[in-house]
């Protein structure tokens, strides 16, 4: 036995990433619209205005998904499309954009998996407080309700956001993304709590529209996983898992899911601030705790860890030479195995991986074509691991590879390339890589060919 019969194998994309057309058809800034103005905030100095162009060449990205195989895509709205000023009026050639998309995939028998935000908050909601604002989690509500009116008869599959990890910590705690401002602890906690509302919002606003469509979220994490797979290490990755860390408190994977799937914020977190925390309104909880259909958990590595003799846990150095990749991100493929399986067991839900891959330096070679041979051997060792939790009993339904194309990843500009199918920019030609057509048998056999 190795995946279930209806697991979805496919792709997935994040709109500020690929769609260009910045200022197109209506649409209102966004923070990450903004930020790539300021000079020496995006690595090569680059920004989202064209990408891939996947705006105007959506069909083409469809077509190329429907050769690889793909039976689901991933993809995220910019709420400023659709909501120029984040409320307000609607942008009707915004939604028709979202609307022709998702045609093209049913017509290419893709299922839809519409994330609703993917960090590229309106500018002007930001210049209102952004995420601070006690009306933040009810104007995000309004914008999942817009979405899920629109396109709910069609699209069956809805995810709140992407990764708040990464828009709350990267952006206001490190400042290495949009709008890349340091706020004190108690502020972003704040944001954190509102985020968190806005996602329970959001929820009912999607059931109340399309009452048959199945709803998640989906965070990121750091997958640690045990040195040796004794009862001790295991316990002690499990600590290592949920802990949270008073330095990087944002990329916590229970400061997320705890209040959604538990009610309640890890008691560390009350520990670690406890001044800091913000106010919770008696109803907080219940709306954040939404009933869920589905976990997407993004997962790229984690790290080895062991007991210590005092019922605690430690990180095991990495080993001299370990493997990383372009990104210079270490390749730990245990981290597929005991994510799912550690998320599954605190939470009891079932799980999709919305997002797993690598960046390489990827180039077209003499022959046309692109070679990625790191790529694959990649992807290999980490579904294997996927497998054997899916064998072990996890309740997984999908896995998602980030990218579909290479695009534009965020404050590194162009000089990373994650997709399956290689980009030039200038062109804007596609290449399928080797990858690509690897993983076409992989979906092909439902992963029995690994
Ligand atoms: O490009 C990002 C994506 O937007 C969110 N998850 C990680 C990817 C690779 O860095």
């Amino acid at each position: 036995m190795g995946f279930r019969k209806d697991f979805v194998w496919g792709g997935v994309t994040a709109s500020y990433q690929i769609e260009g057309a910045a200022y197109e058809d209506g649409k209102g800034l966004s923070v990450w619209d903004m930020f790539c103005k300021e000079p020496g905030r995006i690595a090569d100095g680059t920004n989202g205005d064209v990408a891939c162009d996947h705006y105007h060449l959506y069909q083409k990205d469809v077509d190329i998904m429907g050769e690889i195989g793909y039976q689901a895509y991933r993809f995220s709205a910019t709420w400023p499309r659709i909501l120029p000023e984040g409320t307000g009026p609607v942008n009707e050639k915004g939604l028709d954009f979202y609307d022709r998309l998702v045609d093209s995939l049913l017509a290419a028998d893709i299922q839809p998996w519409l994330t609703l935000f993917h960090w590229d908050y309106p500018y002007a909601l930001f210049r209102r407080g952004g995420w601070t604002n006690p009306s933040s989690p009810q104007w995000f509500a309004d914008y999942a309700q817009i979405l899920a009116k629109r396109l709910g008869d069609r699209v069956k599959r809805f995810l709140t956001i992407n990764e708040p990890q990464c828009f709350i910590g990267i952006a206001y705690d490190d400042t290495v993304h949009a709008p890349g401002i340091h706020f004190p602890i108690w502020d972003t906690l704040l944001m954190a709590h509102h985020v968190l509302l806005g996602h329970g919002l959001a929820v009912q606003a999607i059931r109340a529209a399309a009452p048959d469509a199945l709803v998640g979220i989906s965070p990121t994490c750091s997958a640690h996983y045990p040195d040796t797979e004794t009862a001790e290490d295991i316990e002690a990755a499990r600590q290592a898992f949920f802990d949270v860390d008073k330095g990087a408190p944002f990329w916590s994977a229970s400061l997320w899911s705890d209040p959604i799937f538990k009610g309640d914020y890890p008691k560390k977190l009350y520990e670690l601030f406890p001044e800091h925390m913000p106010n919770i309104g008696p109803d907080d909880m219940r709306i954040i705790g939404q009933p869920l259909d589905i976990l997407g958990q993004n997962i790229y590595n984690g790290k080895a860890v062991r007991a210590d003799s005092k019922g605690g846990y430690v990180f095991v150095e990495r080993e001299k030479g370990y493997p990383f990749t372009a990104a210079k991100w270490p390749v730990t493929p245990k981290a597929l195995y005991w994510g799912p399986r550690f998320l599954a067991e605190a939470y009891q839900i079932p799980i999709a991986i919305t997002e797993n891959g690598l960046s390489c330096p990827d180039v077209v070679s003499l022959d046309g074509k692109v070679h990625d041979p790191i790529r694959i051997d990649f992807l290999h060792r980490y579904l294997l691991e996927l497998r054997r939790a899916a064998e072990d009993g996890v309740d997984l339904r999908g896995y998602f590879h980030w990218c579909v194309t290479d695009n534009f990843e965020w404050a590194k500009g162009f000089t990373e390339r994650f997709g399956m199918v290689y980009c030039d920019f200038e062109t804007q030609e596609r290449i399928l890589k080797d990858s690509a057509y690897w993983y076409r048998e992989v979906i092909q056999t439902n992963g029995e060919n690994l």
